[in-house]
């Protein structure tokens, strides 16, 4: 045994579970440790909690659907709960392997079509798409405050784009780059009546416009609020702020949406950001800014109406609320919004109801705060379980806290009440977390997912880059209990969980499905019938390859082309099975792709290499998979 393992070993031993918590929180800093709770074994889990089953057993579905982001992965993933069981990645930003996300003509124009004018230009030499992306937030759209299962929006930080996935499908089918803003980082949904908006928080100041004119002079940089459309993912309109914005949320009436600001000292360094002992919340009164935006009183810039929010304007309020306030996050009550202080260990909470007054200038911004608990050092997230409870992340103390809204309120008011119900240590420095439909009218107080950014020990050691911790926390007692750890890779940001109830996703594309129109109607000006005809068009040097995919054959044995020719092989699944997914790959091209049963899949490249090259199908689909394969042969040009 080395030195360093024995070191580990004993650390364990000695100081058990819930201690290396402690010492491994920023550490010291952790006066407010509780000895309870982050050590129960699943046994004692069970009889602690209020009956929560979390054991799904063979053959058994999950209750509910999570939507994990996976950060700088760029990609969403989607989780059952309570297993934890990963059951589906779905490509977004990033590019895939497997399906041929980012290398498809079908996902490439969802890539490429809601670029901006100088994106495009710029990616011209990277092959016309980026290769990377940053997404944080995932959030289903909404009806009447709750999930009504048609898309989940989210959000790439890295280049400032937002995507639309269709849950009927689980694939991506909008993706658009929004114009003046830097950066997305919050995402969060309108919840009523309909989503309607997609809120979109700019993160960055920058000048607008960005074209060089101005470098460092960063007062005349602006932050940006964005609302897009979710129906036609086109931008509705922009509102400048003053500071920056970080997280987002709306209300349960329609009528307002808020951000928090961390930088309202408008620096561009740390020390500058984190200047003043104060920030604020801005508050958007939406019917104001729609108004507004009928009547012309905006500046158009790329394209978009921005309207002015600064200080001062009709259309925004600023809440000042201790130093950099990280996530906002309403209640399911429909009344409360709690925004976290990150730097404060307190969290400021807001009554929705008093925003008329604000906006109507009879209060002023301080009076909607109704309570402000103090939770421990380093408060993140806020999370509900419908029953008037809030749950806290706290970063640096490696907890969670689960305190009661009513006893902040009444403790805000001179009462002697301690609203801390329970503080859970979790493993480790835990940032979002999110309860079973806790972003909904419809919290249902069952289960609590804590996204902990480090791992640490608690998995086998898998070298310098360690995963994610994601713990499933049984909240349905009056005891918060763990029961799961589950590892995840870079790096989940934030989660959605969603009654399976909720969520109808189909097994079998359709053929008149939008994602490839494009392909059917080529194939109708060529005369082909896709779910009938395999054959080759020549069209100049371009040259078209139709053909079906059936288990086990494809429906050409094999095809010639010209060396130089431009070939788009177009395959079609004319399977009718569930789960029957065949694969198209090109060996020594760089191709391959997913086909769907009753899909139509496409790609397109130069045929710059003469020879015999073998394509195959890449997904399991038969006995006589391996035998589901056919020549392309690229004719050499005549020297
Ligand atoms: Cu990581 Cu929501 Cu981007 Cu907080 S954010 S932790
Ligand atoms: Cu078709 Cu494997």
């Amino acid at each position: 045994m080395s030195n360093e393992e024995k070191m580990r070993l004993n650390r364990r031993q000695m100081l058990g579970t819930t201690a290396i918590a402690a010492a491994a929180g920023a550490a010291s800093v952790s006066g407010a440790l509780t000895l309870t709770g982050g050590t129960a074994t699943p046994a004692k889990a069970q009889e602690a909690a209020g009956g929560n089953t979390y054991e799904v057993k063979p053959g058994e579905l999950d209750e509910y659907y999570a939507f994990f982001s996976s950060g700088q992965t760029g990609e969403v993933r989607v989780v059952g709960v309570p297993s934890m069981r990963e059951m589906m990645r779905i490509p977004v930003f990033n590019r895939c392997s497997a399906t041929g996300w980012g290398l498809t003509n079908e996902s490439r124009k969802v890539l490429t079509e809601g670029l901006l004018p100088e994106t495009r230009e710029f990616l011209a030499d990277m092959g016309g798409i980026y290769m990377n992306g940053d997404l944080h937030h995932p959030h289903p759209s909404q009806t009447d405050g709750t999930y009504d299962g048609r898309y989940l929006f989210a959000n790439d930080k890295a280049n400032t784009r937002v995507c639309r996935i269709r849950l009927d499908v689980m694939k991506c089918d909008k993706i658009i780059q929004l114009p003046n803003q830097h950066t997305v980082h919050g995402l969060r949904v309108q919840k009523y009546p309909r989503t309607g908006y997609v809120f979109a928080n700019g993160e960055d100041r920058v000048p607008i416009p960005n074209d060089g004119k101005i470098l460092n002079d960063h007062k005349q940089y602006h932050a940006i609020f964005s609302a897009i459309d979710g129906d036609t993912m086109k931008v509705a309109w922009q509102i400048k702020v003053d500071g920056n914005l970080d997280n987002v949320d709306a209300d349960y009436q329609g009528k307002y949406a808020f951000a928090t600001c961390y930088n309202s000292e408008e620096g561009v360094n740390l020390a500058e950001m984190m200047a003043s002992e104060q920030d604020w919340v801005v508050v958007f009164n939406l019917k104001r800014i729609e108004e507004a935006v009928a009547k012309g009183d905006f500046q158009e810039l790329g394209g978009v109406p921005v309207l002015d929010g600064r200080h001062g304007s009709p259309y925004t309020r600023y809440i000042p609320v201790s130093n950099s306030p990280h996530g906002i996050n309403t209640a399911p009550d429909g009344i409360h919004v709690v925004a976290n202080g990150k730097l404060s260990p307190t969290v400021t909470v807001f009554d929705v109801r008093k925003f008329d007054d604000l906006f109507d200038d009879k209060i002023e911004p301080r009076d909607c705060v109704v309570a402000e608990p103090e939770l421990g050092l380093g408060p993140l997230h806020t999370a509900y379980d419908g029953r008037g409870n809030a749950y806290t992340t706290l970063f640096i103390d490696s907890q969670v806290c689960k305190w009661n809204i009513e006893d902040a309120k009444k403790a805000y008011a001179g009462e002697k009440v301690d609203p801390i119900r329970q503080k859970l240590d979790v493993h480790y420095q835990p940032g979002h977390n999110h309860s079973s439909m806790g972003q909904t009218k419809e919290a249902d107080g069952k289960w609590l997912v804590s996204l902990n950014k480090f791992s640490k020990d608690r998995y086998l050691n898998v070298g310098p880059l360690k995963p994610e911790n994601d713990q499933l926390i049984d909240i349905s007692g009056d005891e918060m209990v763990i029961v799961h750890d589950n590892p995840t890779f870079a790096e989940p940001h934030d989660a959605t969980l969603v009654h399976a109830s909720k969520i109808n996703p189909v097994s079998i594309w359709k053929r008149d499905d939008p994602f490839f129109a494009d392909a059917v109607a080529q194939a109708k000006a060529d005369g082909v019938d896709l779910l009938a005809d395999s054959t080759v068009i020549r069209d100049g040097d371009k040259v078209r390859v139709y053909m079906t995919s059936s288990a086990p054959a494809f429906g050409l044995e094999d095809f010639t082309v010209k060396q130089g020719d431009e070939v788009t092989v177009y395959v079609t699944n004319i399977d009718e099975v569930e789960d029957l997914t065949h694969g198209f790959a090109i060996v020594n091209y760089g191709i391959n792709m997913e086909i769907g049963p009753q899909a139509t899949s496409s790609v397109t490249f130069k045929a710059s290499k003469a020879g015999v090259y073998w394509y195959y199908c890449s997904w399991f689909c038969h006995a006589m998979h391996m035998e589901m394969k056919g020549r392309m042969f690229v004719e050499p040009k005549a020297v």
